[in-house]
């Protein structure tokens, strides 16, 4: 049998031969960390590679991503679908290998990673998913949910603010079974890492209430072991084991340096580690006993079919629940969803209620809440602002299960855990804080629709219309650039029964995540047809018409709906033949078929007016270039929000002279 040696120098030989032959990538990191992934994955990581989707599999996250031939080794080793023909293709164009591990592609990858400092965040995510399900689904006698989330990180994901967020917020949520290396090499890319991170990282993870195992030397199996028995027997506190490794270990004239932190290591330099390290094999040839180390088939089928008998004693005790985890973890909506929803939708309507669209999402989380408890739910210190928390929340801190997680002042953080939740299964995470500071989270909502997860972000203090808080808090151009996220559906809705639509669409959306914008003030209820209630499905539908061909169009969201319709009513007045469309999700309106949105808006009819209390530009390909926005293109201005309307002439009588102007 291969000793523990020669099974890392096959991730440090396939690592520098795939980045050489891709003549780019990232061989220093795996280089460096193949004896902690050698130790973690041989003696502790469970999982089946004829399975990796197997619910209760050990969650491994590789928070450093541009180490990717790290993972990409380790799973075609051990036995995943991932052949040595995947490994020479590494960052080529359709790969299974892109350049940093995407969700999706290889099998075993659980998370994109790269941006660094998510992949650590994702992990909390799912260990705090892990810690809340085992609460809500195991019984006495009948353990089904107890795996282990571990996690690779290197000195940049130290770095970057967000590991922060994160790691404070697991030290509270006591997620013991999280466990996080960091690859201490000394190196990012600019060199050796004095000049720019002297944190006392031990301390620092010690202050968050970590329990941290210190010097450990990254490349003595021996101590590599007894970290992680120490780390496993620490179950109230996440355990952080610093791990001393030296970047590139092997390479006799690159190891330490940053040369070999993201550059292919050079002919000459690879023939030299071959000789250093003693592998004689030529490029991507593994030997057998090597294989045979390293496989994970049979122990890990073995892992799963102890499982599986758990999982039929438990079927035999608790037949409802076992059916109900099946469900959740297959991310199956409830047979009576559709029903449910639909119902609570017609109630709204006949309440015909005027109020803030935060408090119709609260009345909706209300009626929804009930039916679906897969929903985890959450704020970044503004529940009460938010109104995110409805009559059945309970903290997951509490420890009897609970679906709601309190994050504190922590948006990126919040929204990347909520990524990490949903990538878990289980829940449907949904996460909210003021509109404005959906910038602080961008890039996590950005990898959500990258990943295509369905994380659900609430925004509520949608626009200008929060008034006295002022410019620091008016959104102005946050909801058109979140409308740019490709595959991020975004809703904005005008009242009670738009907002509940808009849950039904965003619970229903699996293939990715939406945002849900909402207003901080009272919002009129619209009239509508039962026929207009079921095309507010479509994204954007006609709210009131006028006889015949319309001689104009008026297309508002949110709380400016009500401003086309008083000026609709206006121009009717006045003889004027006038359309109202309601748009509150743009992007799908845009995914209807043609004959759908030509009915809507027909292109003979050029004269429209677009208003919305945002940036003007988006609205041109609604309204065409003849076309007129009443938006704003400035900041915002602190005082009440009527005011602040009247400042920026966001009015239903600019609107009407926009109209007469065209016509
Ligand atoms: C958010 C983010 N910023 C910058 C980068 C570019 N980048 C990739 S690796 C790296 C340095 C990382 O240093 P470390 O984690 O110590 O990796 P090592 O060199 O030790 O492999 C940087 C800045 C990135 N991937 N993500
Ligand atoms: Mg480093």
């Amino acid at each position: 049998m291969a000793q523990r040696k020669e099974l890392a120098n096959a991730i440090r030989a396939l690592s520098m031969d795939a980045v050489q032959k891709a003549k780019s990538g990232h061989p220093g990191a795996p280089m460096g960390m193949a004896d902690i992934a050698e130790v973690l994955w041989n003696d502790y990581l469970v999982h089946n590679p004829a399975n990796p989707k197997w619910v209760d599999r050990d969650r491994f996250v590789l928070s450093n991503g541009h180490g990717s031939m790290l993972i990409y080794s380790l799973l075609h080793l051990t036995g995943y679908d991932l052949n040595i023909d995947d490994l020479k293709s590494f960052r080529q164009l359709h790969s299974r290998t892109p350049g940093h591990p995407e969700y999706g592609y290889a099998p075993g990858v659980e998370t994109t990673t790269g941006p660094l400092g998510q992949g650590i965040t994702n992990a909390v995510g799912m260990a705090a998913a892990e810690k809340t399900l085992a609460a809500q689904f195991n019984r006495p006698g009948h353990t089904i949910v107890d795996h282990n989330t571990y996690v690779f990180l290197g000195d940049g994901c130290m770095m970057e603010g967000i590991s922060h967020e994160a790691c404070s917020l697991a030290g509270t949520m006591k997620l013991g079974k999280l466990i996080a290396f960091w690859d201490d090499n000394g190196i990012s890319i600019d060199g050796h890492v004095t000049g720019w991170f002297t944190d006392d990282t031990p301390a620092r993870f010690e202050a968050y209430q970590w329990h941290v195992v210190r010097d450990v030397d990254g490349h003595d199996p021996e101590a590599i072991r007894q970290a992680i028995e120490e780390a496993r027997a620490v179950t109230d506190k996440p355990s952080l084991i610093c791990c001393r490794t030296v970047i590139g270990f092997g390479a006799p004239n690159l190891a330490g340096t940053h040369d070999c932190h993201g550059a292919p290591l050079g002919e000459d330099e690879i023939a030299a580690t071959r000789e250093n390290i003693g592998w004689s094999h030529p490029p991507f040839v593994v030997p057998d006993d090597v294989y045979a180390g390293w496989s994970a088939k049979e122990k890990g089928a073995a892992a799963e079919q102890e499982w599986n008998a758990t999982f039929a004693a438990y079927r035999e005790a608790h037949p409802e629940l076992a059916a109900e985890f099946e469900r959740r973890m297959a991310g199956e909506l409830p047979a009576d969803w559709d029903s449910k929803a639909a119902g609570f939708i017609a109630a709204v309507n006949d309440k015909a209620e005027t109020i803030a669209s935060r408090k119709a999402s609260q009345n909706t989380l209300n009626g929804y809440g009930p039916v679906l408890p897969e929903l985890l739910g959450g704020s970044a210190d503004l529940a009460g602002s938010n109104l995110t928390i409805w009559s059945g929340s309970e903290d997951i801190n509490k420890g009897n299960g609970g679906n709601y997680i309190y994050y504190g002042v922590r948006e990126f953080g919040m929204s990347a855990i909520m990524n990490g939740i949903a990538l878990h299964g289980g829940f449907i995470p949904y996460g909210a804080t003021f509109l404005m500071f959906s910038e602080y989270a961008r890039n996590a909502l950005r990898m959500a629709a990258l990943m295509k997860v369905q994380s659900i972000f609430v925004y509520t203090h949608d626009s200008i219309g929060l008034g006295e808080d002022g410019p620091t808090h008016q959104a102005v151009e946050q909801t058109a650039t979140l409308r740019m996220i490709p595959r991020m559906s975004v809703w904005r809705p005008c009242d009670a029964v738009e907002s509940a639509v808009a849950w039904k669409a965003a619970i229903d959306r699996k293939a990715g995540p939406s945002c849900l914008i909402f207003s901080r003030q009272n919002l009129q209820h619209q009239e509508r047809t039962a026929d207009q209630i079921a095309a507010i499905g479509r994204g954007g539908y006609i709210l009131s018409d006028c006889d015949g061909t319309p001689e104009a169009i008026i297309i508002g969201t949110g709380s400016e709906v009500g401003l086309a319709m008083e000026a609709a009513g206006a121009l009717a007045g006045k003889g004027k033949k006038v359309r109202v469309v309601s748009m509150p999700s743009t992007d799908v309106f845009d995914a209807q078929d043609s004959t759908y949105k030509e009915s809507v808006l027909p292109a003979s009819v050029t004269a429209r007016v677009a208003v919305e209390a945002g940036v003007t530009d988006y609205w041109l390909k609604y309204v065409g270039l003849n076309g007129r926005v009443i938006g704003i293109d400035s900041f915002g201005e602190s005082a009440p929000a009527g005011d602040v309307y009247r400042h920026f002439g966001i009015t239903a009588e600019n609107v009407v002279k926009a109209v007469e102007e065209l016509l």
